[in-house]
């Protein structure tokens, strides 16, 4: 039994965020599913707002509350107090920008990538239901590519996004892309050449690939091949 606990499911990119870092340090800790679309008494208790993941830390508290984060930024947040990661840059001003792309990942990417194209697209087929194609390709031809431009520009033509050094700006973004790339093909390398470098970096990271590989297995069942959204 390890110290840590995570409670969610490998799916979630905001699971993978809090796993890559735990990975980066390499710190061995517990998985526990948590199914989202059930959750239990006792983990909506530990996660108010009822999302995955949140985090145990065992020599705080073994049951209930006591020990508990929830938030996948908050999780990273004490990992680095207490692991000292290094995944918060260098300077003052570096922890502010990297804040800022996970903020950017969190929330833009997360709202188009994660509820506008792998929920449409892979929940329905959970069910034996058909995905929605259409919500998943206005999001890739419409909403993202101001996002991918965004990001290709923060980049500059270089392989991190924050101080010329591997960070938590380079999990976030990763974690993100990547739920992207497991279930459809990537956006135009020609278009964003530093982006998609960038996740091709990310999907044989060693923060990622135990992750990936889970998810690879899970989604083998039902995806029997990637989407084409252009
Ligand atoms: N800000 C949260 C977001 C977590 C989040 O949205 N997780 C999703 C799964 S990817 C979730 O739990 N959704 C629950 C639901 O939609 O009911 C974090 O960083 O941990």
């Amino acid at each position: 039994m390890n110290d840590l606990v995570v409670y969610g499911s490998p799916l979630s990119p905001f699971v993978r965020k809090v796993e890559a870092v735990l990975k980066f340090k390499g710190e061995s800790y517990d998985f526990e599913t948590v199914n989202i679309m059930d959750l239990p008494d006792w983990y909506r208790e530990i996660s108010p707002a009822g999302r995955i993941p949140a985090l145990r830390d065992r020599r705080i508290g073994t049951e209930g509350v006591p020990g508990t984060i929830a938030d996948s930024s908050a999780i990273c947040l004490y990992l680095d107090r207490k692991l000292d990661t290094g995944l918060y840059g260098e300077s003052a001003f570096d922890a502010g920008r990297v804040a800022w792309f996970e903020e950017y990942a969190d929330t833009e990417l997360a709202m188009n990538i994660g509820m506008q194209i792998f929920r449409p697209l892979i929940f329905p087929l959970f069910t034996g239901a058909a995905p929605d194609l259409e919500t998943a390709r206005k999001a890739f031809g419409e909403t993202l590519p101001p996002r991918f431009d965004y990001l290709e520009s923060a980049l500059q033509g270089g392989a991190y996004f924050v101080g010329d050094r591997f960070s938590l700006a380079d999990i976030a973004v990763g974690a993100l892309m990547s739920q992207l790339g497991m279930v459809a093909e990537l956006p135009s390398i020609d278009r964003w050449p530093a982006l998609i470098k960038h996740c091709e970096m990310i999907k044989v990271h060693p923060t990622f690939t135990d992750n990936l590989a889970m998810c690879e297995k899970m989604l083998s069942g039902v995806l029997p091949e990637k989407f084409d959204l252009s």
